[in-house]
C-alpha cells in the first residue's frame, strides 16, 4: 500500500514539474511570439554593431567583445522598451524609424573607417572643410559592398512586419496599462543589464570613455551606439560652455594682454636661427631623470645625453599637461596656451582659432609638416594639425607598417624614423626652408614589450674576488621586473632609435642647416614606490632601505612632482663647444617655448602665456593645469595649499599668495581664449556688433 502511495506521490510530483516546465516553455514561447517585433529590433540592432566591429577591427577579441555586445543590448533594449508605449498597430513605424537611424550610424562609421581607420565624429562633420573631405570619402567608398551589409537589418524588420501583418498580429488590443507594464518591465531588464555592465568596467575603460580620444577602444568596449552618444555630448558641451560669460571673458582677456607689447623684446639670441630648417622631436614619455643615468656603467640614453651635453639643454623644464597628455603637450608647445579646464582642446575645441608655431613660420615662407605613424584621428590630430598650421600631416597611412615592425601602439620608432628620413629628404629637395614635427610612439606606457626593446639589463652586477683568487659575478635584481625598470629598457630603445635617426639625417646632409629640437611630452606616469626602489635600493635584502636608515633618500609627493621634469634641448651639429652649448637650469615650462624659440627664429605670438627664458631668466614661474606652480625657489601644491622650498632663500606668504593669484588668472584667461574662441578676430567682431546693437 505504502509503495503504491509513494509511487503515486512521485507521479504527482513529476506531473506537476512537467506542467511547470510546459507552462514555462509556453510562457517563453508566448513571450517570443507576442514580442517578435521588439526582439527583431533588438537582435538586428546588436547584429549591425557587431558586424561593424567585425569589418573594422580584425580580431575576434574585438568583434566578439562581450562588453560591447552587452552595451549594445542595453541601448537597443532601452530604445525598444519605449516602443511599448505605442499602440501595436503604430509600433512598427517607431521601430523602423530607429532601425534606420541605428543602421545609418553603423553605415556611416563603416564608410568612415574604411577611409580614415577611425570612427566618425559629429563635431568633425560640423567643420565645413572637413565635410568636403568626408564627402569625397563617401563617394569613393559608396561602391564598397561591405558598407551595404547593414541594410539587412531594416529588411529583416520589414519582412517580420509583413508576416505579422498577415497573421493579423497588429489587430490584437493591448490596454494602456498593459503597454505601460511591458515598457517598464523591459526598461528594468535594460537597467539590470546596465548595472552588471557598469560593475565590469575597469578604471582604464572609464578613463578612456571620458577622455574620448581613443575611439577604437571606446567602440571595442562600449559599442558603436554608446560611442556615438558619447561623441554627441562631447560635441555639444563646448557649445554650452561658450554660451555664457562671453563679455566678462573678453574683457578679462583684453585687460590681461593690454600691457603686452606687439613686438618681441630682443636679447643676445634674437634671430640666431632665422631661416634655418627645423626638426622637432615630440619624445613620448621621455623624462629628464634618464639623462646620464647608468646601469652597470652603461648609459640608459647615450644619444640623448650627447644631445644634452653638446647642445643647449634645459634641465629644469616641465611639461604642463592635463588629461589630454600628448595632445595637451602639443597644444602648449605650439601655442603657449594651457590645456582647457574641462575636456581637451584637441578633441572638444578643435574648431577654435589657434596661433601655432607652424602658422607663424608659414608666414615666413616655411613649408611645415608633421609626422606620426599612428592613426590620424588619435587625439583628433587630423583636424588640429591643420588648425595649428601644419601644411601636411604624414600619418599611419603614409607609412609602410608590417607586423615585424610593430611595437606597442604601432610602428616602431626605428622604422618610423627610417621612413620619415626618406620623406624629409624629398621635402628638402622641394623646399628652401622647412619645419617638421616628428611624434614618437614606442616609448608609451605600459612599456611591457620588453623582448622587443633589445638587451639592456637594469640590474646590478658586481664582480668579487674570492680568497683563492678566483672571481665571481653577483647579480642583484634591482630594477629588473619593475615597471620603472621596463621603462628604462623602453627608453633605451627610443634613445637608440634617435641615435640611428641622427646618423641617417647626417648621412643625408639634412643636419647641415637644421636646428634639432627635442621635448619630452610628459612623464611616464609610473608609481612613486618604483622611484623609491631606484633611489633607496637595499641590495643585500633585495628591498628598499628603511626610512630610518641614514642612507635613505626621501622621495615624497613633492619629489615625485618635481621628478616629472622632461628634457628640452635645442641642438645643432656645430654647437658643441660654442657659446650656445650649455645647460640652463632656470625653471621653464612648455609654454615658454613659443616666446623663446620665437625670438631665435624671428616669429612672435602676442597671446603667449609663457616668456622668453632669456628675458625672464631666474624670475620665471611655471603654472600647471591643476593650479600647482613652481619657481626656482618653491614648488606649490594647490590641493594641499602647501609648498616645498627649493632653496635656502626665505619665501614670504605674500609671494605665495601673488603666485597663486597669477596662476589662477592665467588658467582662467587661457581657458577662456579657447572656450570663447577669443583669438578669432572675425567672430569676435561679429559678437561685439551684436552686443552693441542690442
Ligand atoms: C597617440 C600618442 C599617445 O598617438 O601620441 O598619446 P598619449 O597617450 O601619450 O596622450
Ligand atoms: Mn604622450
Amino acid at each position: 500500500m505504502k509503495i503504491v502511495k509513494n509511487a503515486f506521490k512521485r507521479l504527482k510530483k513529476n506531473v506537476i514539474n512537467r506542467i511547470k516546465v510546459i507552462k514555462r516553455d509556453h510562457l517563453i514561447r508566448k513571450y517570443f511570439s507576442d514580442n517578435v517585433l521588439f526582439l527583431t529590433f533588438v537582435i538586428t540592432g546588436v547584429l549591425n554593431s557587431t558586424i561593424l566591429r567585425f569589418l573594422c577591427m580584425h580580431s575576434v577579441e574585438n568583434y566578439l567583445s562581450w562588453k560591447a555586445i552587452l552595451a549594445d543590448t542595453i541601448v537597443v533594449t532601452a530604445i525598444g522598451a519605449f516602443g511599448y508605449f505605442i499602440k501595436p498597430k503604430d509600433r512598427f513605424i517607431y521601430y523602423f524609424g530607429f532601425c534606420i537611424f541605428l543602421t545609418a550610424i553603423c553605415m556611416i562609421n563603416s564608410v568612415y573607417y574604411t577611409f580614415y581607420t577611425s570612427f566618425a565624429s559629429i563635431s568633425m562633420l560640423s567643420l565645413t572643410q572637413y565635410i568636403g573631405d568626408v564627402g569625397d570619402a563617401v563617394v569613393e567608398n559608396v561602391l564598397q559592398l561591405k558598407d551595404l551589409v547593414y541594410i539587412i537589418s531594416p529588411l529583416i524588420l520589414i519582412g517580420v512586419h509583413l508576416k505579422l501583418k498577415k497573421k493579423n498580429y497588429y489587430k490584437k488590443v493591448e490596454l494602456k496599462t498593459e503597454r505601460r507594464k511591458l515598457a517598464f518591465k523591459t526598461l528594468s531588464v535594460s537597467g539590470v543589464l546596465l548595472v552588471i555592465f557598469l560593475l565590469t568596467l575597469s578604471s582604464l575603460d572609464i578613463s578612456r570613455f571620458f577622455k574620448q580620444w581613443n575611439k577604437e577602444y571606446i567602440v571595442m568596449r562600449f559599442g558603436i551606439y554608446v560611442y556615438q552618444a558619447n561623441d554627441l555630448v562631447a560635441s555639444v558641451q563646448p557649445k554650452v560652455n561658450a554660451m555664457f560669460g562671453y563679455d566678462k571673458a573678453s574683457k578679462e582677456f583684453n585687460d590681461y594682454f593690454a600691457e603686452v607689447p606687439d613686438k618681441a623684446e630682443t636679447n643676445q639670441y634674437t634671430d640666431i636661427f632665422k631661416g634655418k630648417n627645423v626638426i622637432v622631436i615630440h619624445a613620448e614619455s621621455m623624462m629628464t631623470n634618464v639623462i646620464d643615468l647608468k646601469f652597470n656603467d652603461q648609459e640608459v640614453t647615450p644619444n640623448l645625453n650627447k644631445l644634452a651635453h653638446t647642445g643647449m639643454y634645459f634641465n629644469n623644464f616641465y611639461s604642463q599637461v592635463s588629461v589630454g597628455t600628448s595632445s595637451d603637450s602639443e597644444l602648449t608647445y605650439n601655442t603657449s596656451l594651457m590645456p582647457t579646464k574641462s575636456g581637451t582642446a584637441f578633441v572638444s575645441y578643435s574648431n577654435r582659432k589657434y596661433i601655432g608655431i607652424p602658422t607663424l613660420l608659414n608666414e615666413q615662407g616655411y613649408y611645415t609638416f608633421s609626422m606620426h605613424a599612428n592613426n590620424a584621428d588619435f587625439w583628433n590630430r587630423r583636424t588640429m594639425h591643420k588648425n595649428m598650421g601644419y601644411q601636411r600631416f604624414y600619418s599611419k597611412t603614409d607609412y609602410e607598417i608590417d607586423k615585424e615592425n610593430v611595437i606597442g601602439l604601432g610602428l616602431s620608432d626605428k622604422e618610423f624614423f627610417r621612413q620619415s628620413a626618406e620623406k624629409i629628404e624629398k621635402i628638402n629637395e622641394k623646399h628652401d626652408k622647412w619645419y617638421g614635427l616628428l611624434i614618437m610612439l614606442t616609448n608609451h606606457t605600459p612599456f611591457s614589450e620588453v623582448d622587443k626593446y633589445g638587451e639592456f639589463p637594469v640590474d646590478i652586477k658586481e664582480t668579487i674576488t674570492n680568497e683563492d683568487g678566483t672571481t665571481e659575478e653577483i647579480v642583484y635584481p634591482y630594477m629588473e621586473g619593475t615597471k620603472l625598470g621596463n621603462y628604462f629598457k623602453s627608453i633605451h630603445y627610443a634613445d637608440s632609435a634617435l641615435g640611428e635617426f641622427l646618423t641617417e639625417l647626417d648621412q643625408k646632409h639634412l643636419l647641415d642647416n637644421t636646428v634639432f629640437i627635442l621635448y619630452g611630452d610628459h612623464d611616464a606616469r609610473l608609481p612613486r614606490k618604483n622611484y623609491n626602489r631606484l633611489y633607496n635600493y637595499d641590495k643585500e635584502n633585495d628591498t628598499t632601505l628603511d626610512e630610518e636608515d641614514p642612507e635613505y633618500k626621501e622621495y615624497d609627493s613633492y619629489q615625485y612632482e618635481i621628478g616629472r621634469r622632461v628634457p628640452f634641448i635645442i641642438w645643432t651639429k656645430d654647437m658643441e663647444g660654442s657659446k650656445l652649448n650649455f645647460t640652463n637650469s632656470n625653471v621653464m615650462g612648455m609654454y615658454d617655448v613659443v616666446p623663446t624659440l620665437g625670438n631665435m627664429f624671428g616669429f612672435y605670438n602676442k597671446y603667449a602665456f609663457g616668456h622668453d627664458i632669456y628675458n625672464i631668466n631666474d624670475n620665471n614661474i611655471v603654472c600647471f593645469p591643476n593650479g600647482n606652480w613652481v619657481t626656482n625657489k618653491v614648488y606649490y601644491n594647490s590641493q594641499k595649499a602647501a609648498y616645498l622650498p627649493l632653496t635656502e632663500e626665505p619665501i614670504s606668504e605674500e609671494e605665495i599668495a601673488n603666485n597663486v593669484e597669477y596662476t589662477n588668472k592665467l588658467l582662467d584667461v587661457s581657458n577662456n581664449i579657447i572656450v570663447f574662441d577669443l583669438l578669432n578676430e572675425d567672430k569676435n567682431k561679429e559678437l561685439k556688433e551684436v552686443t552693441i546693437n542690442k
